[in-house]
């Protein structure tokens, strides 16, 4: 669905809330919205309203493109130090055998597994083993960037990140700089959950503090080191704690311009400690990834990551300003099949992707990690 200029001034006129009608009034004129705004959105926004608007934003900062990448994942373990209770993945160091633990050799194996894919960035990210630790990483990175140059690596969490430094005692200016060395390019946006102190505290108390996440990420970007940012969302959060976390992204985008996008990651309820607290609906993931396309004015891209949501719900999302399905990725990662995802084989072939895509009249494109375009899958292009 396209929303052309003369639609939007239709979804202006016939708007009767003027609360929800200057805020349509803001997008046509391409303004921020405020965070008061961005609750109302929430509390007030029906599913076709955000819907039009959302498409409309992505529809001037992307035409028709949605975007994709040709990745694969390591997860070097599952044993975690930390007891995040929406976990379904991560096993104590004393029951480790429940888990994985690959060996430097293993992980290299997965690596020279894509010698002849056009693959290009490996996605590496697992739990925060007490053992592994900042030199075994580094020694990691160097030999993927001796192995393929060319491979971008995007790795580890602002979570792993900050026990790796503080074990080895070095500042975060400094870890950084010595992954950064080592052969690290980007981070991903993983560990963020939701920055309000009184929700990380029901949800995940011993890991690294919103302000601790943020920081990483400042600190990555001011190394010219591009990072995401995810949200998780769908448990005991409110509307004004998503507006929250997403506010504090903004604000750290405008600093630095250092995300390259934002990724809403749905709560998934399988197997683990708040199992009891269920999912939220499809309508509110839509509404959620539409509000967030209006809100993140400073984020050029909003991913759906689909191994999480599933391919159906990722294909629904590019209809509320969704551009990035994230990569190709084959069945290497487990974090959501273990959290009761429907995908539990996560893999789509490039063919699969651009089939997923054109099938809702948007046009495939490959691009890089850092969202250069490598190739344009137009209707009539050879997949
Ligand atoms: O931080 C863990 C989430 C994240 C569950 O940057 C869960 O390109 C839902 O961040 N239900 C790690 N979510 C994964 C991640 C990621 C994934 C794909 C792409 C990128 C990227 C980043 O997974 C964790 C946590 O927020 N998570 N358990 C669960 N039960
Ligand atoms: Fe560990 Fe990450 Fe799971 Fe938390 S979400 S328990 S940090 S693997």
């Amino acid at each position: 669905m396209t929303i052309s200029h003369s639609g939007i001034e239709a979804i202006i006129e016939q708007t009767t809330d003027t609360a929800l009608q200057n805020i349509a009034i803001k997008v046509k004129n391409k303004e921020r919205i405020n965070q008061t705004e961005g609750i109302l959105l929430f509390e007030k926004g029906e599913l076709g309203f955000l819907g039009s608007l959302a498409n409309y934003i992505a529809q001037d900062l992307h035409q028709n493109k949605v975007y994709f990448n040709r990745n694969f994942h390591i997860e070097p373990t599952n044993v975690c130090v930390f007891t995040c209770h929406f976990c379904s993945y991560s096993r104590v160091y004393k029951h480790r055998d429940e888990g994985w633990e690959l060996s430097m050799q293993q992980m290299m194996d997965i690596v020279r597994k894509y010698d002849n894919e056009p693959v290009t960035e490996v996605h590496i990210v697992g739990g925060v083993h007490p053992k592994m630790n900042l030199e075994f990483f580094c020694e990691l990175l160097r030999n993927i960037k001796t192995h393929r140059p060319e491979l971008h690596i995007k790795g580890f969490t602002a979570v792993e990140l900050d026990y790796m430094f503080r074990k080895a005692k070095v500042t975060v200016e400094e870890g950084m700089k010595i992954m950064n060395e080592a052969g690290l390019q980007s981070l991903p946006g993983g560990g963020a959950e939701i920055f309000a102190p009184e929700i990380r505290e029901k949800i995940c108390a011993d890991k690294v503090d919103g302000a601790g996440w943020l920081h990483i990420h400042e600190t990555a970007h001011q190394l010219g080191m591009p990072t995401n940012a995810t949200m998780l969302y769908g448990h005991y959060e409110n509307y004004a704690h998503r507006i929250d976390h997403m506010h504090q992204l903004r604000e750290l985008q405008d600093k630095t311009n250092g995300f390259n996008c934002f990724i809403p990651l749905k709560y998934r309820s399988g197997d683990n400690d708040m199992s009891h607290l269920g999912e939220v609906s499809l309508v509110e993931d839509m509404r959620l990834y539409a509000i967030a396309r209006i809100f993140m004015d400073n984020f050029k891209n909003l991913k759906a990551y689909w191994p999480m949501l599933g391919r159906q719900s990722a294909q629904l999302s590019l209809s509320f300003g969704v551009n990035d399905l994230d990569g190709t990725i084959d069945d290497t990662t487990k974090i959501y099949s273990m959290a009761g995802a429907e995908e539990q084989n996560p893999a789509m072939s490039t063919e699969d992707l651009c089939n997923l895509i054109k099938s809702v009249g948007k046009t495939p494109v490959e691009r890089d990690t850092r969202y250069n375009e490598l190739k344009n899958y137009g209707l009539n292009e050879q997949i």
